[in-house]
């Protein structure tokens, strides 16, 4: 209607709006539920048309909530204005066969994605799983790059060929997001952190320069063990790094590396896999380890329906999206995660991770519905993150998995695996973003799409593809936030703050940061840094993002000197070890 927008009229928009959204929200993850756990052309269907509903609810609800533009209205009520119009990740066409087009394809990258296999011969087909096994395992380099080119095939040989499916999906979602008045997708990517989208560009380049030095004397004592492993004609002295030999398919964390990285007379005093797998712990044992440590700090124990409802195991008999996810399906108690669990420390510390969104998702359930959501989405990701910091060898003696804690002299290793998990993420949890800005603007056109995405694997992370590529191959479609559309500088972020929150976490436990080390402080049991966590986590998006991190930390701004401080006795070692020696590449 014409009538002159006025605050009463905005609260009426404001509960017509979060009663329809939480509605469509609902049935769009009982449908999402069931695609991403049982992938069929019905449930793709099925999830398609839910959330079509759902996208064009959410556009039409950001277009109207323009309108108030102007108008002077409550705190409150601004700011769920704000996150209507800033709080999409992907906006459809106003045009339906259009937006059915986008959300289709959406759906069907994703599911293509998870059918993924790498097929040598007919009957004998490899999933990302096993192939993965390879990749961390298998110190052998030629089967090392069979399996990394086995995955790296998936892209082109889907059907439809993903970039096929991906082109349109920038298209078509560029055309939604400038229907709202944003440049393309990724400004409107970049716009939901209280920030100007350019300066939160800022932001994230300034936080990177503050942690690239640590990552460069990383990569270049990684550089050297591997030449001294593989030998000069497998890795160069001074270029960048393979990306087959980092113990991950796509080199984003390199914690497999750890027995040949291991400074000598160093010693984490476990091997987490090894442990799991004498005990025979089953996926639900390790759930119930990451759910006790939760309620150890005065969270609640998880629903019943957690445990009917979760996927934790890959079923034999069907294809699911095994890249894990956490849930909340009626936005308020069916939390659920779905994950493709296997007795090795990488998913033990995975389960903690995903519990931490569902512990999220609980604690902000009461705010109203524009609010049940992180303060920002790099929030999200650091919640678990931050109480995988509390898996301290104190921690692991004392819910019995190990037996004895190694003495502190022997710390190195436990900061050297910690560092090939958390500091070897940094410039990969950058560098997709920064590929994908650029190619939602048109600054990187299709023809480029390949040969971008390395020059920038190349410029942040100093890797290089084990073998020649070409435009035919699609790589960015190998890693699951690019087929599944999931930002990815929220990892990024997550990584910088984890360890902000862990510091403030472990000064409120009473951790006496002048005699233990802040890798050394486990917040396991303590109430009171369970009572602050909880108070940051049920403000959900209600407050802008600096708020709550000044709740939690005392300070507004996003600041690496916590993960700097955290690694500095290994950014010594390691530079008096690659001294003399070339960094960089
Ligand atoms: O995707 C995830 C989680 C789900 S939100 C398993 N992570 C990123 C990745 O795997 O690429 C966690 C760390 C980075
Ligand atoms: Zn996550």
């Amino acid at each position: 209607d014409s009538a002159k927008p006025t605050a009463e009229s905005a609260r009426q928009f404001l509960e017509r709006a979060e009663k329809e959204l939480l509605a469509l929200s609902n049935a769009a993850g009982q449908a999402s539920w069931v695609q991403a756990t049982y992938i069929t052309p019905d449930t793709e269907a099925l999830a398609a048309a839910a959330n079509e509903k759902q996208i064009k609810a959410a556009v039409a609800f950001a277009k109207e909530a323009a309108r108030y533009d102007g108008v002077d209205l409550p705190p409150d009520q601004a700011r769920k204005m704000k996150i209507l119009k800033t709080g999409l990740t992907i906006a459809a066409p106003a045009d339906d066969k259009e937006s059915n087009e986008l959300t289709q394809l959406m759906t069907r990258m994703e599911s293509n994605y998870g059918k993924g296999k790498y097929c040598p011969k007919p009957d004998a087909c490899q999933d990302l799983q096993q192939l993965s096994r390879t990749i961390g395992e298998s110190r052998d380099p030629a089967k090392l790059l069979e399996a990394w080119q086995g995955w790296h095939t998936v892209p082109a040989k889907s059907n439809p060929p993903l970039k096929t499916d991906f082109l349109r999906y920038v298209e078509l979602s560029n055309k939604g997001a400038k229907e709202l008045g944003f440049a393309n997708t990724g400004a409107m990517w970049r716009s939901k952190y209280d920030l100007a989208p350019d300066e939160f560009a800022k932001e994230v380049d300034r936080l990177w320069k503050q942690v690239e030095p640590l990552y460069l004397s990383l990569h270049a004592y990684t550089r050297n063990k591997l030449r001294e492993k593989y030998g000069d004609a497998v890795v160069p002295a001074q270029g960048p790094i393979p990306a087959h030999l980092l113990g991950n398919m796509w080199a984003q964390s390199w914690d497999n590396l750890y027995p040949t990285l291991a400074p000598p007379n160093a010693d984490p005093g476990y091997d987490l896999t090894q442990v799991l797998q004498a005990r025979k712990s089953t996926a639900v044992d390790m759930v119930r380890m990451g759910e006790s440590m939760y309620v150890s700090l005065g969270f609640q124990p998880l629903p019943a329906t957690f445990f009917e409802r979760s996927l934790l195991t890959k079923p034999r008999d069907r294809d699911v999206v095994c890249h894990a996810s956490a849930w909340d399906v009626d936005n308020v108690d069916d939390l659920r995660i779905k994950m493709c669990i296997e007795p090795t420390s990488e998913d033990f510390f995975t389960i903690y991770h995903e519990l931490g969104h569902n512990y999220y998702q609980r604690a902000y359930n009461r705010q109203p519905f524009l609010f049940r959501d992180g303060a920002n989405d790099g929030f999200h990701e650091a919640i678990g993150d931050t109480i995988q910091l509390s898996i301290t060898p104190d921690y692991l003696k004392q819910i019995g998995l190990i037996s004895a804690v190694p003495d502190p002299s022997r710390d190195l290793g436990l900061l050297m695996k910690r560092a090939l998990e958390k500091v070897a993420f940094l410039p990969f949890g950058l560098m997709i973003d920064q590929w994908r800005w650029k190619v939602f603007s048109g600054e990187i056109p299709p023809d480029k799409y390949n040969a971008s995405w390395w020059e920038l694997r190349r410029k942040y992370q100093g890797v290089a593809p084990p073998v020649a590529r070409a435009e035919a191959d699609f790589d960015p479609g190998a890693k699951y936030h690019v087929p599944g559309s999931v930002p990815y500088t929220r990892y990024f972020l997550a990584h910088i703050l984890q360890f902000q929150f862990h510091r403030a976490l472990a000064q409120k436990a009473g951790c006496d940061l002048k005699t233990t080390p802040l890798h050394r402080c486990s917040i396991y049991q303590n109430q009171a840094a369970g009572q602050a966590y909880r108070e940051m986590l049920a403000l959900g998006a209600s407050k802008p993002w600096p708020e709550a991190l000044q709740i939690l930390t005392g300070k507004r701004e996003m600041d690496a000197t916590a993960i700097l401080d955290y690694f500095a006795p290994l950014k010594k070692w390691l530079d008096e070890q690659n001294a003399g020696k070339p960094v960089g590449w």
